[in-house]
């Protein structure tokens, strides 16, 4: 029997990057299943349809694969390509739809949550560029989500995802490829590998820490094999299905370890860390941390030293809440500075039309126009390229920006598992407030303008609206509220903090010092801590 019945369940709404369960959700029979077919329903069939196909290697990733490969046969598609082990960091994902011209890829991953049977799973939808699915698609396919009646799967045995080759379900090709060497290639076209290995050559030390997460094999190959990177430079470089209980998520919370490692007398040179599905970087060196915005204005400034990037930069673009660190650089430059909702779904147009060469998120999250996804091991990748080519260290890089550009101190505070309808109605009395707000004084501060943003995408004219809320003081600094899109367990509220130094004095202050004035000014108004009983934020990057 190829044809299932099934009924709709309601949630399956995609958020902020795919739709993120908790893995027993996506367990229960049809689940998965039903979400798969209205992704099929939505793109208007896989009929004769090329996918690719592979994720983080997290716990229930195989099993999915499985159903994936005999719905995508008994929907007629013609070929899949899936990453040996149903392995695929999602911007090696990215790169391999492009090269292969496939008509999109689904991408079992939930990114930087933990991962386990009482943990998260995901599946992600990507179109034929290469990029997350933009909204237009994800409303197509939460809207087949509520229309489903069956779903189509092929009776037939797992297929052998652990050998390379062709194999075949029906008419349908199933093409088992190493998951690392196209990815590895891309990066040796962007990068002087020379160069970089007459760093390591000359003694520089790496710390590089995948989470046990899927980048470790990438990273082995790219750091150890191609560069000659000391061997054991890449840490927790096995995928684990748990990600041996680690949380892969790149931030000092998170990655406590490496920040340890890297805060100690006797720390490497350089460190770094990816999430779960290698798309999200933490930079550091040797008592140094570049936070995510600050590493975004560093690239911009310094991308040309790369040879894929000799050209310069046809112009750059963040999401909102990221700080304006990187809109200093571009005005430099001379360049296009594009501000976008949280989510690299928004910059696949900007892409697209050659608009933008740079994009990055406060998350830990940058990339180039290589791929449509940001991409963590490009982002180490630029950044040992700058030290090469400059001969400097990461703190030395770090505080030339700050003297030439000055600094933009940033923080986010993160709240979890709030109750849904607490943290909603914060929101709701403080956007209901918004139009009062500008010329009050809130604990000292004076607040000038306050508003919620919305989007216009300037290529498809797309209009995103309700992306977060902002409160701008006067002297230029600002918080942003908004709620996660990617949390599986009530609601995630994140705070964003920001404050410009103009320097030449004040450019070596403890953030969450420099901006407790805004933090303040924040509670006083909204009262986060007041409301939900919280001492404090949970995480604070
Ligand atoms: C978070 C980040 C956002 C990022 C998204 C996906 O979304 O804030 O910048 O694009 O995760 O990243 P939210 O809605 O929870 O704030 V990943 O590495 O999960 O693909
Ligand atoms: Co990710």
């Amino acid at each position: 029997m190829m044809r299932h019945p099934t009924q709709a369940i309601a949630g399956q709404k995609p958020g902020t990057s795919g739709l993120r369960k908790k893995t027993r959700v996506f367990m229960v029979p049809g689940y998965l299943e039903n979400f798969v077919q209205a992704t099929f329903d939505a793109i208007g069939g896989a009929e004769g349809k090329t996918f690719v196909l592979g994720g983080d290697g997290r716990y229930f990733g195989l099993e999915a694969a499985q159903v994936i490969l005999k719905m995508a046969a008994a929907n007629g598609a013609a070929r899949v390509i899936v990453g040996q082990g149903a392995w695929l960091s999602t911007p090696a994902a990215s790169h391999l739809i492009r090269l292969r011209r496939a008509d999109g890829g689904l991408i079992l991953s939930a990114s930087h949550n933990p991962g386990g049977p009482d943990e998260d799973f995901g599946v992600k939808y990507n179109t034929a560029n290469g990029g997350p699915a933009a909204e237009a698609v994800t409303e197509a396919i939460f809207a087949a989500t509520l229309e489903i009646t069956e779903y189509r799967k092929a009776e037939t045995a797992d297929i052998d995802l652990a050998s390379l080759g062709e194999k075949r379900i029906g008419a349908m090709v199933v093409e088992v490829v190493d998951p690392v060497a196209a990815y590895a290639d891309l990066m040796e076209t962007l990068f002087d590998f020379k160069a970089l290995r007459s760093l390591f050559h000359a003694g520089f030390s790496a710390r590089i820490d995948s989470m046990n997460a899927i980048t470790g094999p990438y990273a082995v190959e790219i750091f150890e094999h191609r560069l000659g990177a000391a061997p054991g430079s890449v840490v927790h470089a096995r995928p684990l299905p748990d990600f041996g209980g680690m949380h892969p998520d790149p931030n000092p919370t998170w990655a406590h370890e490496l920040m340890a490692a890297m805060m100690a007398p006797d720390a490497p040179d350089f460190g770094a860390a990816s999430d779960g599905d290698g798309d999200r970087n933490m930079i550091l060196g040797r008592g140094t941390y570049v936070s995510p915005s600050d590493s975004l204005a560093v690239i911009a400034a310094q991308m040309q030293l790369a040879p894929g990037y000799a050209g310069g930069l046809k112009g750059v673009a963040r999401s909102m809440p990221t700080s304006a660190a990187v809109d200093r650089v571009a005005e430099a430059l001379g360049i296009a500075c594009y501000e976008t909702p949280t989510g690299w779904k928004f910059f696949g147009n900007l892409l697209d039309a050659g608009r933008v060469t740079l994009c990055g998120e406060e998350s830990f999250g940058t990339g180039s126009d290589h791929v449509r996804e940001k991409d963590g091991l490009w982002a180490v990748l630029m950044w040992l390229s700058i030290l090469a080519a400059t001969g400097k260290s990461v703190a030395e890089v770090l505080a030339e920006h700050w003297a030439r550009f000055g600094r933009t101190y940033y923080s986010r505070h993160d709240y979890e598992a709030m109750p849904i309808a607490t943290a909603e109605a914060m929101l709701a009395d403080l956007r209901a407030g918004l139009g009062a707000l500008a010329g009050r004084s809130v604990a000292g501060l004076r607040i000038s303008s306050a508003d919620e943003f919305a989007y216009t995408d300037p290529v498809d004219g797309a209009v995103s609206e309700g992306q977060g809320l902002r409160l701008l003081f006067e002297g230029g600094a600002r918080a942003v509220l908004r709620l996660s899109g990617t949390g599986t367990e009530g609601a995630t509220l994140r705070l964003y903090l920001e404050r410009y130094a103009p320097g030449p004095d004040g450019l070596a202050d403890d953030p969450q010092a420099a901006l407790a004035p805004i933090a303040q000014a924040v509670e006083a108004l909204v009262g986060i801590c007041r409301r939900s009983g919280r001492k404090g934020p949970d995480v604070v990057t």
